[in-house]
């Protein structure tokens, strides 16, 4: 006998089942079709947090002859708590009942059961029958309501239905469920299984650990990531003068590389601690170095319109210029003499290029080097943030049943510049602590950011 919750996603075929259980599981290799008779077998999904199995949900298929089962139940002489091996024994053999007495096996092994349906479309004789069934079977049951399309005009009579045959009824959208509704649906399972309230409540728990965990994580990691952004320092060499331009062409290839190489990996880390093989959002690729940071491509793919820009741009030159109290906020030389030199030129506009300083050395044995980076226009990893931060929004809020990968360029507007001008003021001075020589104040500095990106990354409710 299991010690965890065993849970059963029954119900007609086409209706969901197999999208709620990936999304509640936050599973992706479970199969999801359009294609009505999908899953066939009974498919078990055990749910580990920290190597301990929390909960196990069973993938089943869809009921095939709910109208004569009904009957020869309603007419078998058999007491209720020996129905199901009665049809069982009745039915394994047949071919047509397979995947009624497959969905029915769980239920053997102690399982409690969702019922899954589609409420966008009628109610039908079928669905009727299939509720009495399992009724008759009389395990610890609710339904859940999945919407396929919009249209709620049949909800009336669904739940009207609904109510004759379970006493626990929820809504869950398996495309687009989050997190707290996830833990919502699991906290109703407690209503319809009384031994199992410890479990629940341990899994929740667990969830919610695991949750915070990640949050945790993925700060650090975009630390990291901002850490070296600002850092990064690229040297190439050359002998003969004439090779100038092309070693500084080099170098600049390099840095550019180097840092859109490190957002690959970023984003690839944040996907895999969701728990996500299929779902990926792609962002056109800035030329962080070539391209006007302010250009319309990067605005753009930040949702903003090129008027909305100039008034991000003038917002952001406010916020950071005018409000800014260079000498409170205990900022480092490097971030704000750029940001002196932005404000006194009366623009708010600074080529990405201009910033990444270019210095050309002599070298003692000849030869000189030209070094790129590190790049010091404040602005700069405010804009690697606002991407990572709406990559991060997307990918941890996205349901693991919904398989349709969207477009990034529908995606809305930029993530920063919802935050408060104070707390873009706190990230640029963690940012600009990262330059100095106390080893202590780097510590702080990071650990600093990493508290505040745990506050800003979640999107508002
Ligand atoms: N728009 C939308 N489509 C959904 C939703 N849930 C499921 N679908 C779609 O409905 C189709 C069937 O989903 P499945 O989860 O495979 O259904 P199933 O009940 O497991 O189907 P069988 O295994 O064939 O019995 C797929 O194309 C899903 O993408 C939803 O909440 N919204
Ligand atoms: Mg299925």
């Amino acid at each position: 006998m299991r010690s965890h919750p065993l849970i059963a996603i029954v119900g007609h075929p086409n209706e969901g089942k197999s999208s709620v259980l990936s999304t509640l599981t936050e599973d992706d290799s479970v199969v999801v079709n359009d294609y009505p008779g999908e899953t066939v077998e009974c498919q078990y999904f055990p749910v580990t947090i920290n190597g301990e199995v929390v909960l196990e949900l069973v993938d089943t298929p869809g009921f095939q002859n709910p109208v004569r089962i009904l009957q020869w139940m309603q007419s078998a002489r058999v007491t209720d708590d020996v129905l199901l091996q009665a049809f069982l024994q009745e039915f394994s053999a047949q071919e047509a009942f397979h995947h009624d007495c497959e969905l029915m096996q769980p239920l053997l092994q102690g399982a409690a059961l969702i019922y899954v349906v589609d409420c966008s479309r009628p109610l039908l004789e079928v669905d009727q029958a299939e509720m009495e069934i399992l009724r008759l079977i009389n395990k610890p049951r609710m339904a859940v309501i999945n919407f396929k399309e919009d249209d709620k005009s049949y909800i009336a009579e669904w739940k009207q239905a609904f109510r004759r045959h379970f006493n626990v009824i929820r809504e869950f959208n398996a495309h687009q469920a989050r997190f707290q509704e996830r833990l919502a649906l699991l906290q109703t399972l407690k209503a319809i299984h009384q031994d199992w309230e410890q479990p629940i409540d341990i899994a929740i728990d667990a969830f919610q650990k695991d949750w915070n965990y990640r949050l945790a994580i993925v700060a650090e990691y975009i630390t990291n990531y901002l850490e070296f952004a600002t850092q990064l320092k690229v040297a190439q060499s050359y002998q003969d003068e004439a090779d100038a331009d092309i070693a500084q062409e080099k170098a600049l290839e390099e840095y550019h590389r180097k840092i859109s190489g490190r957002e690959r990996d970023l984003f690839e880390d944040i996907r895999k601690r969701y728990r996500h093989n299929v779902y990926d959002l792609k962002f056109a690729e800035q030329d962080i170095l070539r391209e006007d940071l302010f250009a319309d491509k990067t605005w753009e793919l930040l949702g903003l319109s090129k008027q909305q820009l100039t008034i991000a741009a003038t917002g952001m030159g406010a916020g950071l210029g005018a409000t800014l109290d260079l000498a409170t906020v205990g900022l480092s030389h490097g971030f704000f003499t750029a940001m002196g030199a932005l404000m006194a030129g009366g623009s708010v506009f600074l080529k990405g290029s201009e910033l990444a300083r270019v210095r050309v050395k002599r070298l003692p044995l000849g030869g000189t080097r030209v070094i790129v980076g590190p790049n010091r226009n404040p602005q700069f990893p405010l804009v690697l943030l606002d991407r990572a931060i709406l990559f991060f929004r997307e990918v941890s809020s996205h349901a693991h049943g919904n398989r349709i990968t969207e477009n990034s360029e529908d995606k809305p507007q930029g993530a920063l510049q919802q935050i408060e001008v104070e707390q873009q003021k706190k990230i640029l001075s963690c940012l600009s602590q990262f330059d100095s020589a106390s080893s202590g104040k780097r510590e702080r500095a990071r650990a600093d950011l990493v508290a505040l990106l745990k506050i800003i990354l979640p999107a508002p409710e």
